[in-house]
């Protein structure tokens, strides 16, 4: 039995090639907003920081209506270090869009993606979108797409997926590039016919997978799934089977199903629909909501191990308390606590006492995207270098690969092999798109890649287009020497000198400005050789000396370099820490005496 009233779909892709906008064209186009509704652009990228930085972090539902047919679509993340979040979307889907740039082709997020989907058997809709773009190349691009469902061992069966054209931009979607098409039909249609009804007997025992959860304030927890099975209704005795195999009775207060922007209450929810439930004070992600007599749990939801950790330790700089109201390791505790239920691809262990704590993620950027959310609510906290989660494979150290694309200027091709040769790349293939760039593939320890980013853009003068997927686990890859330089270090307490700052730029960049506090042991700035140096940055020049002091009006200071966060994390070494607060990133030694370093 199906409900071919419903189609349930994700839209995946690597980072940037428009998912997010074409989920905008097809809620504008199904009529959910009225003709006056101001609508902000990516509307489904609606929490702060997806906004800020212009890329979806979590995965989201939707709901739109064509004809007769209500699609839920799922919009997720394309950047690599939030694959968890795509994992968990197509356990509730029937079939995928799998968006690909018309003009940059298949990258590492789209095979990840793509491998998921094939690992899955779920079906696709390969769109190929910006086909508007001055540079693109659609049937190279389509053949690239081709190659790489073949790289994945796709069956035959596999490879005779529908193609649409897209313009998700202008919401235009063509089925051959001739096409006169001016609107999505062309898609819609296509999803009705390629992508099946969900399967499910809504007289069956009632199976619901929890794939999210949200949070309102009258209503408590709210978990967001698919129901396999059954029938749910308002004021129904369920029971949720826990991850760890109990139990727990409870009662549905209420239901609701998505529709654009909104959330739609409903007494009775659809067999194969996508709904949020409240009333389910608890849930996790990937426990089932079944039936209080007869439970039939579903599978676990499983997804792919943290490759890389970072220690997150409360705040112990001389400025702690200052600027968060979250100080304590309690706070901490249960500000991580929190962030599991939701984050299913993030691990936390104590490390060494109640003050500290490993957090293992997939990146990181997924981790920086946590420690700044933190910042935001008022958390202080001390964050420590990246470390690579290291696996012990027939008795021998494995340590986490990646496979690293790099797109650059062929000029600049010198500087990027011999950079990655360094830190124990390898090359893999060369593509010359006879265009000026070049694309570049190795594989990398995970390792290889802190830091790199910013020495690559540095490199390349900011024209490289870096990505990288993870590769599984290979044998310990030796030795990979970290950052070339050393740290410059405020030696005492005080505030910061233009007269000071003016006669220590020359050993260094630095991280100040003047008439900043310090303390002694925080790292004011990079020093030009390899080791650390304490200095005096709160000198003030000798008021005696006239000749100085007039002098000191034409000082030049170089502007420092201000670190954010992402860029502190990649700086620090193993025995550094990023001090976070919600008003400052400040760097530091472990530890802090210059007497006992
Ligand atoms: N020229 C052109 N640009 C597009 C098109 N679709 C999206 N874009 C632009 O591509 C950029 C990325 O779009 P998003 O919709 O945020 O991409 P995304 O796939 O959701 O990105 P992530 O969620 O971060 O992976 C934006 O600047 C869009 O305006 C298109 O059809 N043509
Ligand atoms: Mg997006």
């Amino acid at each position: 039995m199906s409900n071919n009233s419903i189609r349930n779909i994700a839209i995946i892709a690597h980072v940037d090639h428009g998912k997010t906008t074409l989920v905008d064209a097809m809620l504008k186009q199904s009529g959910i907003f009225r003709a006056n509704e101001e609508v902000a652009e990516r509307a489904m990228d609606s929490n702060d920081l997806e906004r800020e930085r212009g890329i979806t972090i979590l995965a989201k539902a939707t709901g739109v209506r064509y004809g007769e047919t209500k699609i839920n679509i799922i919009d997720t993340p394309g950047h690599s270090d939030f694959g968890g979040e795509v994992e968990r979307a197509l356990k509730i889907v029937d079939g995928v869009m799998l968006l690909v740039d018309a003009s940059e082709g298949p990258l590492p997020q789209t095979r990840y993606v793509l491998s998921k989907a094939l690992e899955a058997k779920l079906p696709q809709i390969v769109v190929i979108n910006k086909i508007d773009r001055p540079d693109a190349r659609i049937q190279e691009v389509l053949n690239e797409v081709y190659d790489l469902f073949i790289d994945l061992d796709a069956h035959e069966d596999q490879l005779s997926f529908p193609v649409i054209y897209t313009n998700g931009k202008a919401g235009i979607a063509k089925l051959t590039l001739e096409d006169p098409s001016e609107n999505l039909q062309p898609l819609f249609e296509s999803i009705i016919k390629h992508i099946p009804a969900p399967a499910g007997d809504s007289e069956a025992v009632l199976q619901m997978l929890v794939a999210n959860l949200d949070y309102s304030d009258y209503l408590g927890r709210l978990a967001i799934g698919r129901v396999f099975n059954g029938t749910l209704r308002v004021n129904d005795e369920v029971a949720i089977a826990k991850l760890d195999g109990s139990l727990h009775k409870t009662k549905i207060t209420k239901l609701y199903s998505f529709e654009g922007l909104k959330r739609v209450d409903e007494a009775v929810g659809r067999t194969g629909d996508i709904l949020a439930i409240a009333g389910v004070e608890g849930i996790t992600i990937g426990e089932t909501v079944t039936s209080a007599e007869n439970p039939q749990p579903l599978a676990h939801i499983q997804i792919d191990e943290p490759t890389i950790a970072m220690t997150f330790s409360i705040n112990t700089s001389p400025f702690s308390g200052r600027e968060g109201q979250y100080v304590t390791s309690r706070n901490l505790r249960d500000r991580l606590d929190k962030e599991l239920l939701t984050n299913v691809s993030i691990k936390v262990e104590e490390a060494g006492g109640p003050d500290a704590y490993k957090v293992m993620g997939r990146g990181e950027l997924q981790l920086a995207i946590l420690i700044e959310m933190m910042r935001r609510e008022g958390f202080e906290l001390a964050v420590g270098k990246p470390e690579i989660l290291t696996k012990q494979i027939n008795g021998k150290t494995h340590e986490p690969q990646e496979l690293l694309v790099i797109d650059c200027p062929d000029n600049f091709v010198g500087v990027v092999i011999e950079k990655l040769g360094a830190r124990k790349g390898k090359m893999e293939k060369m593509i010359n798109h006879g265009s000026g760039r070049v694309r570049l593939e190795f594989l990398i320890p995970s390792r290889g890649l802190i830091g790199l980013r910013s020495e690559m853009m540095t490199d390349t003068k900011g024209t490289a287009i870096m990505n990288s997927l993870f590769h599984g686990y290979v044998e310990w890859q030796g030795d990979i020497s970290s950052r070339p330089t050393g740290s410059l270090i405020a030696d005492r307490a005080g505030r910061t000198t233009g007269y000071a700052l003016f006669n220590l730029q020359e050993r260094g960049d630095m991280f100040v400005g003047s008439g900043l506090e310090v303390y002694e042991g925080m790292i004011v700035g990079e020093n030009a050789r390899d080791s650390d140096l304490d200095v005096n940055i709160v000198k003030e020049k000798k008021l005696t000396n006239m000749r100085a002091s007039s002098a000191d009006e034409a000082i030049r200071l170089v502007p420092p370099r201000l670190l954010n966060l992402e860029q502190a994390i990649e700086f620090i070494r193993d025995d550094e820490l990023v001090e976070v607060t919600p008003q400052s990133i400040r760097l530091r030694k472990k530890i802090l005496k210059g007497n006992q370093r």
